[in-house]
């Protein structure tokens, strides 16, 4: 019987998986459902494939994935990694090298047990684009983002489904407007609590919503926010998701217009599991 041994965390609420052996790079598409759905888990789940680096200063690599594919970069499942790698005693505090398939990634792991990101290089690609009755920009920062202030809905827990509903319908738009490369949506409105600069919601690839503030969009929305001069390097940016999690967030400039921005958050152990998947089981792959 296949057994896949794994690690689950939340960072700001949102799921992390780490899958510590049992599949390869080559395999895991056959299992990416399996792992991360039902009947084991659940859509919302980013999954975190521990692979050997190939840069020989990395502490690891890691291949993210989710519900319909995989994704370059994931910021709350870096802060989750990075939390299970101490877990399991294979790092301790101080800075690790990560590798990820859209490059190397910077993290710190802080000795009161927070977790700082200095992630790839993030850009604004368009500012200002008209999409589906809406207006925003297309950023990167380790994902591609259609980050939108002007949708005129109240970003609260209640109003979930119809954020949902709005933010596929954008995403569909702004394919149509020539930019098919956008995967996430970011919606934003003023934070809740006074201590934060920003509430956001944000649709994931497979239709899911982040309950982190998201790592990568937070990147995005910072290539936003310094390619418009209203933040400057080093100034604090504190992003709340649409559960209230919180990431605090900053930048240094970087080449070509790009910035590199540094995410910081925490990160909690919620299980320590070996997936089974039987060959009896006529749900071994998961709900098709
Ligand atoms: O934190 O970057 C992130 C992320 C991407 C998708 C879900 N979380």
């Amino acid at each position: 019987m296949l057994r896949i041994p794994i690690i689950d965390s939340h960072t700001g609420g949102e799921p992390t998986r780490v899958v510590l052996g049992g599949i390869t790079a080559d395999t895991l598409e056959a299992h990416r459902r399996a792992i991360l759905c039902e009947p084991r888990g659940h859509e919302v789940i980013v999954g975190a494939l521990l692979v050997p680096p190939r840069s020989p200063d990395c502490a690891a690599g890691v291949i993210f994935f989710n519900n319909v594919g995989l994704l370059g970069m994931c910021g709350h499942g870096m802060i989750g990694l990075i939390i299970t790698l101490r877990h399991l005693g294979r790092i301790t505090h101080g800075t690790h090298r990560i590798e990820t398939p859209v490059g190397i990634v910077t993290a710190t792991l802080h000795q009161d047990g927070s977790v700082s990101i200095q992630n790839v290089p993030s850009y604004r690609k368009a500012a200002s684009v008209r999409a589906g009755g809406v207006t925003g920009d297309v950023a990167y920062g380790g994902n591609w983002f259609f980050l939108v202030s002007d949708h005129g809905l109240a970003l609260t827990r209640e109003n979930i489904p119809q954020l949902t509903q709005a933010a596929l319908a954008m995403r569909t738009a702004v394919h149509a407007a020539g930019y098919p490369e956008v995967d996430h949506v970011e919606l934003f409105s003023p934070p809740h609590s006074p201590a934060n600069h920003s509430r956001n919601f944000v649709l994931c690839p497979g239709a899911e919503y982040d309950r982190s503030p998201c790592g990568t969009g937070t990147s995005a929305k910072l290539a936003c926010l310094a390619a418009d001069g209203k933040l400057a390097p080093g100034q604090l940016w504190r992003q709340e998701s649409i559960i209230g999690s919180v990431f605090e967030a900053s930048y240094t400039p970087g080449a070509d217009a790009a910035i590199i921005p540094t995410i910081t958050g925490t990160a909690y152990i919620t299980a320590e599991s070996t997936l089974l998947f039987d060959p009896a089981d006529p749900f071994r792959s998961g709900i098709q």
